[in-house]
């Protein structure tokens, strides 16, 4: 059993966030999603529109995810990695070389990010509705 483990706020899923998912499911026998929490995000600097809740429904209903935990701090991947048992970890390359320490635990896999979509600029459009 290859389990893969990938973290992100997954706000408004859009076709980036799937084809992550697709592609990071595809290297093992199953995912497991670290969700950024509320709180975390807001050390993120980021807001989400949906709370942790809903994005956690959502992303539950994905094909290719398998399981889904609250991320609540930068430092919980190596415990998570041996906790999940994972042997890949995936991220898009915009965190690319940002999570190399973790190539002491597990295979770190940078998949290219999907051009031309972000919940940020899907969050813009909506506010010229
Ligand atoms: N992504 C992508 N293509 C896009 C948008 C996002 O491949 N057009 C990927 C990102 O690279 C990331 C994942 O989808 O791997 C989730 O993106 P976000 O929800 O924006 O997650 P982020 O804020 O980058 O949080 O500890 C890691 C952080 O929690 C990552």
């Amino acid at each position: 059993m290859k389990t893969v483990i990938t973290y992100g706020t997954f706000d408004i899923l859009h076709r980036g966030h799937i084809n992550l998912l697709k592609r990071a499911r595809a290297l093992g026998d199953r995912l497991v999603v670290g969700l950024s929490s509320d709180e975390f995000n807001a050390g993120k600097h980021k807001s989400s529109l949906l709370n942790y809740e809903n994005r956690k429904i959502v992303l539950e209903s994905i094909r290719y995810v398998d399981f889904v935990f609250p991320e609540d701090n930068w430092e919980q991947k190596v415990s998570d990695i041996s906790k999940y048992n994972a042997q890949i970890f995936v991220m898009g390359n915009d965190w690319e070389g940002k999570f190399d320490m973790l190539k002491e635990y597990c295979e770190v896999v940078y998949l290219d990010r999907t051009p031309a979509i972000s919940t940020t600029e899907i969050k813009t459009s909506l506010s010229h509705v």
